[in-house]
């Protein structure tokens, strides 16, 4: 990881484009839509966009079921409009990284079609399956968004394999033709000048052979018959030296459910090629994999498994591989809410994440909105949400409960929702947030009036502000980029205090998670001040008084 790329030191910016910015009334944003905003992007300094899917889709699961790879979905736009957001960002010295989703297809895509209806060469695309002697399912593997894994289909009458939503069917990876395809849609696309790809549960692409029952366990069942499967390595080397080598790309690899030691083995030296992966296990904090299994406390979680988490990573990947640090994304709820404090330390605890976010080593995403600190929402109503796996899970919640009111159930779903980070981006105080003319698609945050960029970006100490002075310093300074991580107190439950080293360089983060001052020595005792969330920070090392959700960086 010594080795310097542009993607190791980048900033990457998620826009999920259903929820950006709509340029044409119809209430979904669109790529025109992020073509006007491109300076809000400049003005931040981020260095990468990853676009979340804009293909053309049946909007299933809002894009993540690709019904053409080479075509831009008609609410988004057209290809003419990709292009000239392509030029727009390029101009800026911005790179653009596409979303790439082959685990599976929409059911609308004309590979699933011509393999329903058996036509030559494509039978064997996706997976097809004969019914269980008893005439259910193939086998017992359960879905992403809750229920089976298994559809039937009237036309080919089989049943067949789908991970996620019944229109999202599952490729056959085994079938050579199928990575074939897939390897030169790849290409094209690059050859359009993209920047890399985000690989969307790229982990899941290669199954046990025979598709076995799986054992019932922590998490959904059959996925050790589908996470990190037997064939997965040899897939994405024939990737790499089909598409990737040779070329100067950003790849990372979204992977629910891999550890340190797998996330070499697809990242380090002697891997399969990928830059990076994203990793789940800080996304457990708040539960223990089962994200919808219904707890009283739902929303504790303890810091102290931030930082064993942290620490163990930072450390873990520092000689081979590379990590990428995420909080939130179009799948999480907001951060604010979920890690800080959504109420009267909004902006602290916003700041606080940035803070975090931004100063440790690897590469940072920060997602829509969370440059100004946006928040959860309450889902009054369940016909509110639009989200197929929360609409999915609580349907089966109130069967498997006895639950009849949807109200029992509302603060869960207001923690848990992906829908949280998906409402429209908060623009000004104008009607919709400024996001769109028309209807918005999803509701809009009631604090649009309060929470916005146009307020952001006129008050000098915003969250926006603080972002953006992260991210400059962050491009300054090469220690927070290839920094070695050092954990300080690592059993205080409420300051999460770390050094990073690089050459002479040394600069040290100490962060109260908390609503209330906190007190601690850091055995440091001298120091310079470079970035803090407050007016007055506590700066008399080595005992530093930290206020409410206080975050301060010193080079030491
Ligand atoms: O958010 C989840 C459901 O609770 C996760 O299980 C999520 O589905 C998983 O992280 C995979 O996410 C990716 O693939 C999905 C898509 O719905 C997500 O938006 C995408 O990020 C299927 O393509």
């Amino acid at each position: 990881s010594e080795d310097r790329t542009w993607w190791k030191e980048a900033v990457v910016y998620q826009i999920y484009p259903k929820s950006f910015n709509d340029s044409d009334g119809d209430g979904v944003g669109d790529i025109q839509g992020i073509i006007d905003r491109v300076d809000h992007l400049d003005d931040l300094g981020i260095d990468v966009v990853w676009l979340s899917p804009v293909y053309a889709s049946p909007h299933a699961d809002n894009g993540y079921d690709i019904s053409d790879y080479r075509s831009i979905d008609d609410r988004f736009g057209d290809m003419d409009d990709w292009e000239r957001l392509r030029d727009e960002l390029h101009a800026r010295d911005i790179k653009v990284v596409m979303d790439l989703v082959v685990n599976h297809t929409s059911d609308e895509h004309e590979w699933f079609e011509k393999s329903r209806r058996r036509e030559d060469g494509y039978e064997d695309y996706y997976y097809w399956r004969d019914p269980a002697e008893d005439g259910g399912p193939p086998n017992n593997w359960e879905s992403f968004f809750g229920g089976e894994t298994w559809s039937w289909d009237e036309q080919r009458q089989q049943y067949y394999l789908h991970l996620f939503d019944e229109k999202q069917p599952d490729l056959n990876w085994e079938h050579p033709q199928v990575r074939e395809d897939i390897y030169e849609m790849m290409n094209w696309w690059l050859e359009k000048g993209v920047d890399g790809f985000r690989m969307d549960v790229i982990n899941l692409i290669s199954k046990t052979r025979g598709l076995p029952d799986g054992e019932a366990g922590d998490w959904q069942t059959g996925v050790e018959h589908f996470m990190n499967g037997p064939r997965i390595h040899e897939f994405l080397q024939e990737m790499y030296d089909e598409v990737l080598a040779g070329r100067d790309v950003m790849t990372v690899g979204e992977m629910p459910g891999v550890d340190i030691d797998e996330a070499k083995q697809y990242t380090g030296a002697d891997g399969d090629g990928l830059g990076m992966i994203f990793t789940f296990e800080h996304m457990n904090l708040d539960h223990d994999g089962g994200r919808w299994d219904l707890h009283e406390d739902y929303e504790a979680w303890d810091l102290r498994d931030l930082k064993e988490f942290v620490g163990r990573w930072q450390r873990g990947l520092a000689e081979e591989g590379w990590n990428s640090n995420y909080l939130g994304n179009h799948d999480q709820p907001r951060i604010v809410s979920r890690f800080g404090d959504d109420g009267q330390y909004r902006v602290e605890s916003a700041k606080l994440l940035g803070t975090f976010l931004l100063t440790l080593s690897g590469t940072p995403y920060v997602y829509q909105g969370d440059e100004i600190g946006m928040t959860n929402v309450d889902w009054e109503h369940l016909d509110e949400v639009v989200d197929v796996d929360t609409i999915n899970h609580v349907e089966l919640l109130m069967a498997e409960h006895d639950i009849d009111d949807y109200q029992e159930l509302r603060g869960f779903v207001n923690a848990r929702s992906r829908d949280n980070a998906r409402t429209p981006v908060q623009w000004d105080d104008s009607d919709s947030a400024g996001f769109t003319d028309g209807e918005p698609w999803l509701k809009v945050n009631d604090n649009y009036t309060e929470i916005n960029v146009a307020a952001d970006r006129t008050a000098d100490d915003s969250v926006f502000e603080h972002y953006r002075d992260l991210v400059d310093l962050r491009h300054e300074r090469d220690v927070f980029v290839y920094g070695e991580f050092e954990m300080l107190l690592p059993d205080h439950e409420h300051i999460f205090a770390f050094t990073q080293s690089l050459d002479d360089e040394r600069v040290l983060v100490v962060l109260n998670f908390s609503d209330e001052p906190r007190t601690v020595d850091l055995g440091e005792s001298d120091g310079r001040l470079l970035v803090s969330n407050y007016d007055d920070p506590a700066t008399d090392l080595p005992t530093l008084t930290l206020a409410p959700f206080e975050a301060t960086v010193f080079e030491v």
